[in-house]
């Protein structure tokens, strides 16, 4: 039996030794802080990959540093599993407690807890792919988890700076290389090869160009090799792209700016003109979100659950085309967070689910369907094809040229939209071919439903670990009287509805509210936080705004 290269592990450690007072925590999205203060958990991670790898046999495990559209001195870093999903949750809590040991012996007695639990055999080898955004913590925190994957002598494969969604394809390429499942060439040219060719199939003629916000962001630099793919057939005009600014990253733009704000970023003031479409993407290009000014000037918004709309209703009409309506399900996967009007869209034409924030919930959800779209309201998502329904799609002999035609579609959508994540780009694509198949412009696409007035809030708890959710997040099993105060208040407002939840990536709670008018929904809102404030918080210091 193969044992862990202790000496080696021993001597890194104590090169990365863990802040003192600092927990971390793998939240919804791994690990996220202040970037100066994650060297050791890069390291560790590097080692905890190195054992994932070696668990599926050698197969390449994926880490990516980033901190997405969250400020640019903070920074993350997450795991990607062989078929280019997320980390399987059960490893969650090892590399919790990875990040926790105290000491380097500590951490070593942890590293044996796990080999032991997990079953992994140490003589296997192991293979790890990893890359970064552009932040400017990233390049070190690349050298710590270097020295992790080193201790436990992984073979290395450093894609350098990257979007999140480029690195995830990247490993389910290396992973299907050679077998059925083949998924494209496993280098960056491959992807934008697999993307803008079955762009170009699916699209007939050029649309305007489309106003792209880069967050100043890695999506910046990806969106420019795209734009050398697709210009041919669609132009992208791209802003915020000053990847080595400092202090500009998701600052005023970006996809989180947009839906927090439900504004244009002020970059684009006289930018967008009327009748114009733009999109931003976040700080890792795996969130979209579209918006327009309309002749009068009004901005309008079109968000995940937009798109959402937009793209379940083509696809379900394409299978319908193809004749295979009896045999293809299509399903929508949302979380509470969905805007009520766009759930009763959906629900009037498919199936719909709703599950707790954070992709793998919506990811795995969305596997039950034949073709499953998921969507979170913050602009994350994208459509999964299972195995059986491509098998199905590949085979089925047309009895018309039109079920021919719309089964070719069909195939091309599942190479142009991303199967491993969320992918701001081809969602982008997506998109663009979908309103050229319809016709539509954004404000066409933006009247299939109107949005009910809503307000996203937070409230800073000392504990937030006290509210335990059930029932998709949509209520809280603790604190009790919380609930029933939620309850009462919600009663009270014509078409309200609201939700409180503990975020999974910061230290507060969040307030959900939606109600038939604006001012209705920014009291519930206001009442609401004054709930959660009472419960917990100081009453001396308690913001006027709370009512
Ligand atoms: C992360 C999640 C996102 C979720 C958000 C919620 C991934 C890759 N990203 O960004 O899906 O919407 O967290 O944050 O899972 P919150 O728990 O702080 O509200
Ligand atoms: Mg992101």
């Amino acid at each position: 039996m193969a044992s862990l290269p202790l000496d080696a592990i021993v001597h890194l450690s104590d090169l990365h030794p863990k802040p003192e007072g600092k927990t971390f925590g793998y939240g919804t999205a791994g690990f996220r802080t202040t970037g100066n203060i994650l060297g050791s958990v890069l390291f560790r991670v590097g080692l905890l990959a190195s054992l994932r790898s070696k668990k599926f046999d050698g197969k390449t495990i994926g880490v990516m540093v980033t901190a997405s559209h969250n400020p640019e001195g903070d920074n993350g870093v997450k795991l990607v599993d062989p078929r280019g999903e997320m980390l399987e949750t059960s490893w969650e809590t090892y590399a919790t407690s990875l990040a926790n040991a105290a000491t380097t012996s500590k951490l070593v007695d942890e590293l044996r807890h796990i080999v032991a639990v997990a079953k992994i055999d140490l003589s296997k080898p192991s293979r790890v792919l990893y890359a970064r955004d552009t932040r400017p913590s990233g390049a070190a925190l690349v050298q710590c988890l270097e020295d992790g994957l080193r201790a436990m002598g992984a073979q290395r494969r450093n894609e350098g700076v990257t979007t999140t969604p480029i690195l995830h394809y990247l490993v389910r390429c290396v992973n299907t290389k050679g077998t059925r499942d083949e998924y494209g060439d496993d280098n960056e040219e491959g992807y934008y090869d697999k993307l803008s060719n079955a762009f170009k199939k699916l699209m007939a003629k050029p649309p305007p160009p489309l106003i792209m916000d880069c967050a100043n962001g890695v999506g910046a630099i990806a969106a420019q090799k795209l734009n050398e793919h697709i210009g041919s057939i669609l132009q992208l005009k791209l802003y915020n792209i000053a990847t080595t600014t400092s202090g500009v990253l998701n600052n005023g733009c970006g996809a989180d700016y947009v839906k927090t704000t439900q504004r244009l970023p002020p970059s684009l003031h006289g930018v967008l003109k009327p009748g114009e479409r733009g999109c931003s993407l976040d700080g890792d290009a795996d969130r979209l979100m579209y918006f327009y000014l309309d002749e009068e000037n009004n901005f309008g918004m079109l968000d995940g659950d937009k798109i959402a709309a937009l793209v379940s209703s083509f696809i379900v009409d394409l299978v319908k085309n193809a004749g295979l309506d009896k045999q293809i399900e299509v399903g929508v996967v949302q979380t509470a967070y969905a805007n009520g009007s766009s759930t009763r869209y959906l629900e009037k034409r498919v199936p719909v689910r709703c599950v707790p924030t954070g992709v793998k919930h919506l990811h795995h959800a969305a596997e039950h369907f034949s073709i499953g779209v998921y969507f979170e309201a913050n602009g994350h998502g994208t459509v999964l094809f299972s195995p059986s329904t491509l098998d199905l799609l590949r085979t089925h002999e047309p009895s018309t040229p039109a079920q021919e035609t719309a089964i070719k579609q069909l195939l091309a959508l599942s190479e142009l939209i991303n199967q491993t994540v969320g992918d701001a780009l081809s969602d982008m694509l997506l998109v663009e071919v979908v309103l050229a198949h319809r016709a539509f412009t954004a404000v066409e696409w933006d009247s299939l439903y109107t949005d009910l007035p809503n307000r996203l809030v937070k409230v800073v708890v000392p504990s937030r670990q006290k509210f335990i959710t059930t029932d998709a997040e949509r209520r809280l099993v603790e604190p009790k009287e919380v609930q029933a105060r939620i309850d009462a208040l919600v009663r009270k407002y014509d078409g309200g509805r609201a939700f409180v939840r503990p975020s999974g990536t910061e230290d507060v709670v969040r307030i959900y509210a939606e109600a038939t008018l604006r001012p209705q929904v920014d009291e519930l809102a206001s009442r609401l936080s004054g709930v959660v404030y009472d419960f917990e918080g100081d009453q001396s210091k308690r913001p006027k705004e709370y009512l």
